[in-house]
């Protein structure tokens, strides 16, 4: 467990720096918080934090300020979301690569003891996910190199910029390769949300309008593996603690198709079963992607433990919450 350290967490505004922060408080920890929104769209927000920052990590100046005198700094920062989001901000996603670089170079000036870097399982080959029914990705898998273009080729890159400020510099890091991370107190409106929180979304409103229909991206055939948001942060953390240096998936074993997320999100909400409006023009990715996690086993003796129905019924009874509260007056949650 972290304890008594000093702890930059940049992107702490958006979902997984949010549930990041609360989980690092429990222990002592003194908590900086950066992030480019203005706080009021920050999905979270903790008294406890001892400084909030908005400010953009694109500027090496603000890296420099924020990392001064922390013992520790996780990047959950870029500009991404959903496939609706990334298939079409390609060079808004690349940029990114500003926060990750300007961070590194500022990390080594200010001598910070461990880095951790927040990758994405676009960083994979493609063409190793042409198959909805494919093996788990492993580690080796990401070379030789064909990512998602755009965002998974400024992860990539990023990847092996922390390596080598590790091998040259000796700055020590730590890197994660997220599978679809879902849960409370993250996008599911407005274009950057991914499908589970997506399609809870489009189940709670069909219900409340009394609609028989909700609208699909693809033919629903193809596959993910979706992780938990606490199962994410119990797995960051313990990779973070590791002595293991090179990316590691942090995904769970729980392959299902977009079709049968969608019925156990109906079982959920008490519905009848809609009908099924598949778009086939609409951003697709990759046909299956899923995340082998033997070596997450091995080395952190960690695995998933919460499954897809438990996290989605927790998702969904939130995002159920929210669309009561605010209505369409959604700006909080669907700002980027
Ligand atoms: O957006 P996403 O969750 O990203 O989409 C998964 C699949 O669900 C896609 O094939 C998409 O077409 C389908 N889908 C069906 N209906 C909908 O209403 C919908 N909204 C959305 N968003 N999708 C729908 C993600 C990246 C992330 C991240 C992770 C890492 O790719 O977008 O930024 O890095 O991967 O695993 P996904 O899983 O393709």
């Amino acid at each position: 467990m972290i304890k008594n350290k000093k702890i930059l967490v940049v992107g702490a505004g958006g979902f997984i720096g949010g549930h990041l922060i609360n989980r690092l408080l429990q222990n002592k920890n003194i908590l900086i918080a950066a992030d480019i929104k203005p706080k009021e769209y920050w999905f979270q927000d903790f008294e406890e934090v001892k400084n909030h920052y908005s400010m953009d990590m694109k500027d090496i100046n603000n890296c420099r300020k924020v990392t001064k005198d922390v013992d520790y700094v996780f990047n959950m920062a870029c500009n991404m979301g959903g496939m609706g989001f990334i298939e079409n901000n390609k060079a808004e996603c690349m940029q990114s690569v500003l926060i990750n670089t300007n961070l590194l170079i500022s990390c080594k000036e200010n001598k910070i003891k461990k880095y951790f870097f927040s990758s994405s399982a676009c960083a994979y080959n493609k063409s190793k996910q042409q198959k909805a029914n494919i093996e788990g990705l492993k580690e080796e898998d990401a070379y030789p190199a064909d990512p998602e273009d755009g965002y998974g080729w400024e992860k990539l890159f990023s990847e092996r910029m922390c390596r080598h400020f590790m091998e040259d510099y000796k700055l020590p890091v730590r890197v994660a390769r997220y599978h679809n991370i879902y849960g409370p107190y993250g996008t599911f409106d407005g274009g950057r949300e991914k499908a589970p929180a997506a399609l809870c979304r489009k189940v709670i409103k069909a219900k409340k309008n009394n609609e028989k229909k909700i609208e699909v991206w693809g033919d629903g055939k193809q596959t993910r593996t979706f992780l938990y948001i606490d199962d994410c942060i119990e797995g960051t953390l313990r990779l973070f603690e590791s002595d293991y240096t090179e990316p590691v998936n942090i995904g769970s074993d729980e392959q299902v198709s977009i079709n049968k997320m969608i019925e156990i999100i109906e079982d959920i909400s008490g519905t009848n079963k809609l009908q099924r409006e598949y778009k086939l023009d609409k951003p697709k990715g990759v046909r299956g992607r899923s995340s082998n996690n033997d070596l997450a086993k091995k080395i952190l003796k960690w695995s998933f433990k919460i499954k897809l129905k438990a996290g989605l019924k927790k998702t969904y009874d939130w995002i159920d919450s929210e669309v009561s509260k605010h209505g369409s007056n959604l700006s909080r949650y669907t700002k980027s």
